[in-house]
């Protein structure tokens, strides 16, 4: 069962929140109307990462979202996640694909249409593609044009977002473009009210025709 919805895509980042905050507020965006989640940790132990994927999983089956676990796919398989999903720096996107298996989610990122090109032919099932404006949030990435998002959506068959720096009001920098959903982290991650920041997002991005 691969099937998915990438409309509203929360990336998690825990940094700063209790777990019992953490989890309450992945819990909210949900409720908020998050089609798509994704745990992001980049400073957990193995066991740290897997014991709170398996939290976050329980939450969202709830709400029967996919649960994507980036980079790593060995807690992807420890907690039976709905799918796993690669940057520049993890593994290929064909070794993900075959150590998860052909029923899984694959996600990958694309920041140049041959690099979009090749996470689909090596079996990525959607992209996200950014950063489209500059983020605050910890990550290694450069700046994506909305003119190589716009040739990236037209250039492959699956699903591309749009990741960086998005927020409710600044996402009409997208309109018109293909987009699948947005993607968002601190958007939602660090709003006063994750659930309505959800919603609002949610909101948004249907007025402006891209979801
Ligand atoms: N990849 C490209 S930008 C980004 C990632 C993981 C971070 C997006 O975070 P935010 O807070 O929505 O800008
Ligand atoms: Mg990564």
């Amino acid at each position: 069962m691969k099937q998915f919805d990438p409309s509203l895509y929360f990336v998690t980042d825990s940094t700063g929140f209790t777990e019992e905050e953490f989890l309450f507020r992945v819990e909210q965006a949900l409720k908020g109307g998050v089609t798509l989640l994704q745990l992001r940790e980049k400073e957990k132990s193995t066991r740290e990462y897997i014991e709170l994927a398996e939290k976050v999983h329980a939450i969202a089956k709830r709400y029967k979202v996919p649960l994507i676990i980036d980079d790593r796919v060995d807690v992807a398989l420890a907690v039976n996640a709905e799918g796993v999903h690669v940057g520049a720096a993890d593994m290929s996107v064909a070794t993900a694909r075959k150590l998860m298996g052909a029923d899984k989610i694959v996600g990958a990122t694309a920041k140049t249409v041959p690099w979009a090109k090749e996470a689909y032919e090596q079996g990525a099932d959607y992209l996200g593609v950014g950063a489209i404006y500059p983020t605050t949030t910890k990550v290694k990435t450069v700046r994506t044009s909305v003119d190589t998002l716009r040739e990236i959506c037209y250039a492959v068959p699956i699903p591309a977002n749009a990741i960086g720096g998005l927020n409710k009001d600044n996402i009409d920098i997208l309109a018109g473009i293909p987009v699948a959903g947005i993607c968002v982290v601190s958007a939602i991650m660090k709003a006063d009210d994750p659930r309505t920041a959800a919603e609002e997002l949610k909101d948004r991005a249907k007025e402006l025709g891209l979801i």
